[in-house]
């Protein structure tokens, strides 16, 4: 595992851009309207609740580096469960991480994620770059769109893997944006597509966090059989609002994040 926690987003960022061309428009459109580089809220990783996988031993990586778990959040319909983690030092981005609950699913989906699981080695997990390893399983392209049916997530996990699926800018730190509307307007300005789902914004001062996100970009995937474009990653935008105490929200806003997650739903 890393000891550094700015070398374990470098590698992050690194391996997100590979799949995420976008990515560095969205820090050329905001980014040059400060002084530095975009400063990002949080950044989000997914996994399944397999023993050998499962959210606490992607969580493990995070702790290592400084981190502590924070908020726990349940999605229902998707059948996901999700923390959040919050580094001691307030710049660093906070972290959420969730996995799909395997057992609420269908036989033929547990089998298949039992299968790619299976595939990973046991030592593979706690290396330095397991969260930015990407898959470690061969999937065909048949067995992707049959994921696909039943869950996009579970179909997303089998393409891409161990990666950062988006970096969220901080609103509250850019220099000409005030409003998530007006970043929401540069973005369409300059041809990016928004997740719509649930509207363009998420959230609400009276929740004390507004969210928007770009559609993931396409991006071939090498599948077992043949190489297909599919949503990869995508860009997130939050600003915060202070609490009674003064002080900015710290968490996540789960009717929002429901909507966020399909951010990798196909245009
Ligand atoms: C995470 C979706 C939730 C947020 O900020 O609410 C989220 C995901 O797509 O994996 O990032
Ligand atoms: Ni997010």
């Amino acid at each position: 595992m890393h000891t550094d926690v700015n070398a374990l987003f470098d590698n992050l960022w690194q391996n997100y851009l590979a799949v995420t061309p976008s990515a560095v428009k969205v820090h050329e459109l905001l980014g040059s309207t400060q002084q530095d580089d975009v400063i990002n809220d949080h950044i989000a990783l997914r996994t399944f609740n397999h023993e050998k996988i499962g959210l606490e031993k992607l969580a493990a990586h995070f702790l290592a580096v400084g981190y502590k778990e924070c908020g726990e959040y349940h999605f229902e319909a998707k059948k996901l469960y999700a923390k959040h983690y919050e580094h001691s030092d307030p710049k660093q981005p906070k972290v959420f991480i969730s996995e799909l609950l395997v057992e609420q699913c269908s036989e033929q989906l547990q089998a298949i994620v039992n299968e790619l699981v299976g595939s990973i080695d046991a030592d593979a997990v706690t290396a330095e770059n397991f969260l930015y390893s990407g898959t470690h399983w061969q999937v065909s392209s048949e067995t992707y769109k049959q994921l696909l049916a039943e869950s996009e997530y579970a179909a997303w996990m089998s393409a891409w893997g161990y990666r950062a699926n988006h970096f969220t800018v901080n609103i509250n730190e850019l220099a000409k944006f005030d409003r998530i509307e007006d970043v929401n307007q540069a973005l369409k300005d300059a041809g990016f597509a928004l997740n719509t789902s649930g509207g363009e914004v998420k959230g609400s001062p009276e929740v004390l966090l507004e969210q928007s996100s770009t559609l993931a970009d396409d991006f071939a995937v090498e599948f077992s059989d043949t190489t297909m474009s599919i949503p990869s990653c995508f860009y997130e935008f939050a600003l915060r609002y202070a609490q009674p105490d003064g002080e900015l929200y710290t968490g996540f806003v789960a009717a929002s994040a429901d909507k966020i997650f399909e951010s990798t739903n196909a245009r």
